[in-house]
């Protein structure tokens, strides 16, 4: 492959630099562009390119040497490429964020830089070449109304929105004191239930609030650091200042010197500070749709997963900062935090039935329900995500009413989850003015090859259509954007990211998107989900087991018996375990784990295999993708003879003893196995890990960022199971001749864990993003105002039409099988 002398110059242009390359080799060039036109029209993926490429160059000194040079790195940098003979049109990503787009003629090997539009056309030549000579064919370019909007250059920097969204305050509110009036102008708006925040109307310019500030602070310093704010409250509200700088003199005098710093010189750190302490935040919805979202015996339901687990979690997380922050700004409001999900009357024994519902381990925060309307009234059976599209409309104005009829008031953030959830989030935004974050979890477009350009046949089991669109909507409304890793939103090196595949693409017949989103736009960041750490918490702290589940967990994991709940059996109990959990679809592979370990003789005889999902009996489904699993295990137990090494244990929902359950893995100095093909996150891994048990996770997705390969657990990939195999065998192989070997992956892990994956980092960092953006939108009404207007167009005009073609069900009728 490549080498690293080989790199392009970054100042040249792949444009530029690719004819030289392809003339220093263009005998084989000749050849193998040859090989690509020789099929006619296609789309070629980077594998096919390099394998074809291999072919044409007989000679394996020629071929290093090629695939050596910058032609190599070029070749390697490419996502695809689209044969229209005697042109091949390449889309090249030499670096996250970073496309080029060139033509080589297979005849001359001429090369040419071409648009986005052009590449975009290429494409639809494949499929419909009427739209892609359509001269009025649909464009949608979001960048030309963002032209004016600062973005960051480097893609190491993607991702870290709010840190560069402080500079960018930092420069408006430079230079001269008179420039930091919307700032002043935003104290000024601050309010709780209508009582005036931080200034009143006394204190209207920059220049009078610095002067207040002088004399606060001479005041504050003759005062006892904790003397609470109520006793200078009087005076302080003659000067023009209200509630909310802190509780005691000290903590006012450290905002109030924050704010001083920022009048006099803005900076970056400061302005930070002062926004993490302005009172913005008190009530707070979230919004959930899909699935059936609910505290208890929900999981493992159809599109019920982690998503339901974070939020929640999120919410306990939200409020116990909220509270802190509230107090400490020395205000006795009562934060709220409303999760808005879909009311489902046919509940199948959950509580999806109920509209109100008090979230555990919270004091003030709900579940409120709401349910979807169609013209024959309420829907009463689950609809699957893709399928969600023609309820949404209507479920955001009622769930409007509802909530402000809750909160007797408006929201000061709405958040969004999933296409649904935030689609529905920019509606309620939009109409009430509120400031907007989005989460997306997984974004689909990425799961199915080609899926934008050959959307007519995936839409109607799918309708990616209305998905991609809706996802185009929501990321560009938004506010901001919470993602759980970089590779989420920039992908790796070699990978695009989830959001990245929305920078263009192209549904034939309904639109061209040449600028869907830029993901170095400051709207960008990485706040990462924890696990809760009451009920993940490490093996080793004795005192805290939960011993009591230790009798089932004995019988679920050790029982000779196959019942409802497992089959297969360990018949060494001395052998560690490696373990695994998820729901039981493809791209979780656990298939796939089963085989390896069917395979590889040497892991078989260091430990036994233990995996929780799904069920047993696939005549049960109703979802393919599941069905076709539960065979497959099925098989492979029988195929590798695994009765004796294997358990597998039917779909988990008490999170209490899966928290043990973990642990006990724990105690048998075994491993957590992730094996997904791929994973936008992987909320097990850290589970796992929080208990203290060494983990492998596939290096496809969110875990590959998690864990630092072989430092605080392992990468393994997915697509190479001897390989992955051979490296789970290699450490309990070590793990047998040094005793230490394992207890350093276990702490290594925990220590990850509490540096970067808790809630308590997560809430602060969410937090922060919301009060910051809510200034930032502020600073840039008028630019929000024109993109607001664009999008209300593309809603309008294309979302709405293609959601009223997604079919209705009717209540009397089984649902049809869907894929998750
Ligand atoms: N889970 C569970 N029982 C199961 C399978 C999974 O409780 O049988 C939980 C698991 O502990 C985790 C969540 O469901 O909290 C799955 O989240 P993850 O991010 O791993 O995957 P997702 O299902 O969201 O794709
Ligand atoms: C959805 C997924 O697919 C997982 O990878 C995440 O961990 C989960 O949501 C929570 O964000």
């Amino acid at each position: 492959m490549a080498s690293a002398a080989a790199v392009l110059q970054r100042s040249e242009s792949i444009t530029d630099s690719l004819p030289e390359a392809l003339k220093q080799s263009r005998y084989h060039m000749k050849r193998c562009f040859a090989k690509y036109i020789e099929k006619g029209r296609r789309i070629m993926k980077l594998t096919q390119l390099m394998e074809e490429m291999e072919k044409a160059i007989d000679d394996k000194n020629d071929k290093t040497q090629v695939l050596g040079g910058l032609l190599g790195y070029i070749l390697c940098s490419t996502q695809e490429a689209i044969v229209i003979p005697p042109y091949v049109a390449f889309a090249i990503r030499p670096n996250p964020g970073f496309w080029e787009y060139v033509k080589v003629s297979a005849d001359d090997l001429s090369v040419e830089g071409i648009t986005i539009t052009d590449f975009l056309k290429c494409k639809e030549m494949i499929y419909d070449e009427n739209w892609a000579n359509d001269q009025s064919a649909l464009e949608v370019d979001f960048a030309a109304l963002d032209y004016s909007m600062p973005r960051l250059t480097l893609s190491s920097s993607i991702g870290n929105g709010v840190a560069l969204v402080s500079k960018f305050i930092t420069s408006t509110l430079s230079q001269k004191l008179e420039n930091s009036q919307p700032l002043v102008d935003y104290l000024l708006s601050l309010n709780h239930l209508g009582d005036n925040l931080m200034i009143n109307s006394t204190i209207d310019t920059a220049l009078k609030l610095q002067m207040a500030l002088i004399v606060a602070e001479v005041f504050l310093s003759a005062l006892p650091k904790d003397t609470p704010y109520p006793d200078f409250e009087l005076r302080f509200k003659q000067w023009g200042f209200e509630k909310g700088w802190g509780d005691t003199a000290q903590r006012v005098k450290e905002t109030m010197r924050t704010l001083s710093e920022v009048l006099q010189a803005p900076d970056p750190i400061n302005m930070e500070k002062l926004f993490s302490r302005l009172p913005t935040i008190f009530n707070v919805v979230i919004f959930s749709p899909h699935g059936y979202f609910g505290q208890s015996d929900v999981l493992g339901l159809p599109d019920t997963g982690g998503q339901v687990v974070y939020i929640l979690d999120q919410v306990k997380a939200l409020e116990e900062e909220l509270l802190l922050r509230i107090k400490q700004q020395g205000l006795n409001a009562k934060p709220q935090i409303v999760v808005v999900t879909r009311l489902i009357p046919d509940a199948r024994g959950t509580k999806c039935n109920q509209e109100v519902e008090a979230i555990n381990g919270t004091k003030h925060s709900h579940i409120l329900r709401v349910p979807f309307q169609t013209e024959n009234g309420v829907l009463r059976r689950w609809v699957s995500r893709f399928d969600i599209y023609p309820y949404l409309e209507k479920f955001s104005q009622d769930a409007t009413t509802k909530v402000l009829d809750h909160m007797e008031g408006k929201p000061d953030l709405i958040i969004g989850n999933y296409t649904d959830g935030n689609l529905v989030a920019t509606l309620m935004a939009n109409k009430l003015g509120v400031t907007q974050g989005t989460i997306a979890h997984a974004l689909e477009k990425t799961k199915y090859e080609d899926s934008d350009i050959r959307w007519k046949e995936l839409d109607p089991k799918y309708h990616f259509s209305c998905q991609f669109i809706a996802d185009t909507i929501a990321m560009n409304a938004t506010d901001f954007v919470i993602a759980s890793t970089y590779q989420e939103i920039a992908g790796s090196k070699e990978r695009p990211g989830q959001y990245e595949s929305h920078t263009a693409f192209t549904l034939p017949g309904l639109c061209r998107v040449v600028s869907g989103i830029n993901v170095f736009d400051p709207k960008f960041n990485i706040a990462a989900p924890g696990a809760d750490q009451s009920i993940y918490f490490p093996y080793i702290e004795r005192q805290r087991r939960l011993t009591s589940f230790h009798p089932a967990i004995e019988e679920l994991l050790y029982s000779k018996d196959d019942n409802n709940e497992h089959i297969g059996y360990l018949a060494d109990k001395k052998k560690p375990i490696i373990f695994s959990m998820a729901r039981l679809d493809v791209v979780k592979n656990i298939t796939g784990l089963t085989e390896w370990y069917g395979k590889n003789k040497r892991l078989r005889n260091l430990v036994n295999l233990v995996v929780v999902g799904g069920f047993f009996d696939a005549s049960k489904s109703k979802d393919r993708e599941e069905i076709s699993e539960i065979k497959k295990m099925h098989a492979l137990i029988e195929k590798y003879q695994l009765k004796g090494q294997i358990r597998w244990i039917a779909a988990q929902t008490d999170r209490q003893r899966n928290g043990e359950l973990y642990r006990c893995i724990a105690d048998s100095k075994g491993a957590f196995v992730q094996p997904a093909l791929y994973e936008a996150f992987g909320l097990t891994v850290i589970e796992a890990m929080n208990c203290g048990l060494p983990t492998f996770a596939t290096n496809q997705g969110g875990p590959a960022e998690i864990i630092v390969d072989g430092v605080s657990g392992f990468h393994i990939d997915p697509n190479n199971g001897g390989e992955s195999s051979n490296k789970i065998a290699d450490f309990f192989d070590k793990c047998k001749v040094d005793a230490t070997y394992w207890s350093k992956f276990s702490t290594a892990g925990l220590q990850r864990i509490n540096e970067c994956y808790t809630w308590k980092i997560y809430a602060n960092k969410v937090l922060n993003m919301g009060s910051i953006y809510s200034f930032w939108r502020q600073l840039n009404k008028e630019k929000k105002l024109a993109k607001q207007r664009y999008i209300q167009l593309f809603y309008g005009l294309q979302f709405k039409s293609l959601a009223k073609n997604v079919p209705i069900p009717s209540d009397e009728a089984p649902p049809a099988p869907k894929p998750d």
